[in-house]
């Protein structure tokens, strides 16, 4: 039965219960809908059952608090409407990986009926619906409305939410694509745009995070340009966004990590290469990208060897191994490239992440920081932001520019990304 005009009192169904499809099935029962998320992790529903968020946002554990708790399960069960958020990696050749989404959708299969919807969040290339999902689907010999909204959440971000962001939604057919619309005109407090078909959602998706890693690229290449010429990228930063428009500030790192950035840019180039288009911006931008880390080894080696220090045998601590501050997600982590180059180079490392002890070498700041020659910040945790930690230090790499250079002692030679005292 197609729910498009009394969309609230459809069944729904989340499959994957991570960082994108857990605060939607709760945001689906704070809105009154009956939901049931889905997930391979009995560990997961069975925290859910017991109201308890698995993922560490404040927002999510106030959203189960209101609730209560999520019905939850292993395998999906028949409903009006499936929301699929599962994972969309990249496979060790950088080729898409949709192994979880075609097992989403192949369960789905199993137990569609006729005029039921099905909308894909994760993240996937232009065509990929029509081409992979629909086919499956159809294998049901059922009449399945299919539709695309790509996911668009910010781990860690304190504004932005599921049920404040603004999405767009494309549909395999106009009443796809309508039907998807009104379910999330009543889940979301945020405008929602209805594209002419679900290929021009998918590539909306793909269109935004490649435009943020094509702008770091950018920076990050004018970052190591600036430092030969002396010239603090960050200043320049600062100066370029002095200009009310036609500029958007990205800013220069030690790598660009995360099962988004580092990710999604692959997808456009292997559909390009699909279609006999090679993407070489994109693929130049992926690589100056994917080159920060060897490029903050060789700067320490550089540095270090200045005073005095070799690599081999030097003790180096390394702060941070999510790839971006104040989450415990080191998925695509640009940390652990630099790790790796170090420790083949013969560095006496001590890995610390307050986010991640389990993965960390030393259990504390201290810890890590105890005889250390050198340090690199490589994720901007707050616990790592207070410039006087760096005092004994020799050579300070500050690998996200996040710390305020005339704050750092005089005695410690401090480099950032495209920054020197
Ligand atoms: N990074 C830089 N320089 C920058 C911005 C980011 O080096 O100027 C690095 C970060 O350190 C990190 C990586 O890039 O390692 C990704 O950073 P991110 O802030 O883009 O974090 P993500 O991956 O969580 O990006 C999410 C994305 N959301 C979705 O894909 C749904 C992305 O689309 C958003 O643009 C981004 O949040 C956001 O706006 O913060």
């Amino acid at each position: 039965m197609v729910f498009k005009d009394n969309v609230k009192d459809a069944k729904v169904c989340v499959i994957g219960l991570g960082y994108v499809g857990l605060p939607l099935a709760v945001l689906a029962k704070r809105k009154g809908f009956d939901v049931v998320g889905v997930d391979k992790d009995d560990s997961v529903v069975k925290k859910c059952k017991e109201g308890v968020s698995h993922i560490d946002e404040a927002f999510l554990h106030e959203w189960f608090a209101e609730v209560g708790s999520l019905d939850a399960c292993l395998d999906v069960v028949c409903s009006d409407v499936y929301i699929i958020c599962v994972p969309t990696p990249v496979d060790k050749k950088k080729y898409p990986d949709l192994t979880y989404v075609k097992a989403a959708v192949s369960e789905v299969a199993s137990v569609v009926e006729d005029n039921q919807l099905v909308i894909v969040e994760s993240t996937i290339n232009p065509g990929v619906c029509e081409e992979v999902v629909l086919p499956l689907l159809e294998a049901s010999g059922k009449h399945v409305l299919l539709a695309h909204c790509p996911e668009r959440i910010n781990p860690g971000d304190a504004k932005w939410h599921v049920d404040n962001i603004p999405r767009v939604v494309g549909g395999i057919s106009l009443e796809a694509g309508e039907y998807a619309k009104a379910v999330y005109d009543k889940l979301l407090d945020a405008e929602v745009t209805l594209l002419s078909d679900i290929k021009a959602a998918e590539a909306t998706k793909i269109m935004e995070n490649t435009f943020r890693d094509v702008n770091i690229a950018f920076v990050n290449e004018m970052a190591m340009s600036f430092y030969r010429m002396g010239i603090d990228v960050s200043e320049v930063i600062r100066g370029a966004e002095t200009k009310p428009f036609s500029f958007l500030a990205h800013y220069p790192g030690m790598g660009v990590g995360g099962h988004c950035i580092a990710v999604d840019p692959y997808y456009m180039i292997e559909r390009g290469r699909d279609k006999g288009f090679e993407h070489n911006f994109l693929i130049r931008a992926r690589k100056i990208n994917a080159g920060m880390p060897r490029f903050v080894a060789n700067l320490l080696q550089s540095r270090l060897n200045f005073l005095k220090y070799p690599v081999n045998g030097t003790r180096i601590a390394v702060l941070g191994l999510s790839y971006k501050p104040g989450v415990a997600d080191d998925r695509e982590s640009p940390s652990y490239d630099l790790i790796n180059i170090l420790r083949a180079r013969g560095a006496d490392l001590a890995v610390f992440d307050p986010y991640l002890p389990e993965k960390s070498s030393v259990g504390s700041l201290e810890g890590a920081l105890d005889g250390a020659v050198c340090v690199v910040i490589a994720t901007a945790h707050k616990q790592f932001l207070d410039e006087s930690l760096y005092c004994d230090v020799k050579l300070l790499i500050d690998g996200r520019n996040c710390l305020d250079k005339s704050k750092v002692s005089k005695n410690v030679l401090y480099v950032g990304i495209g920054v020197s005292r």
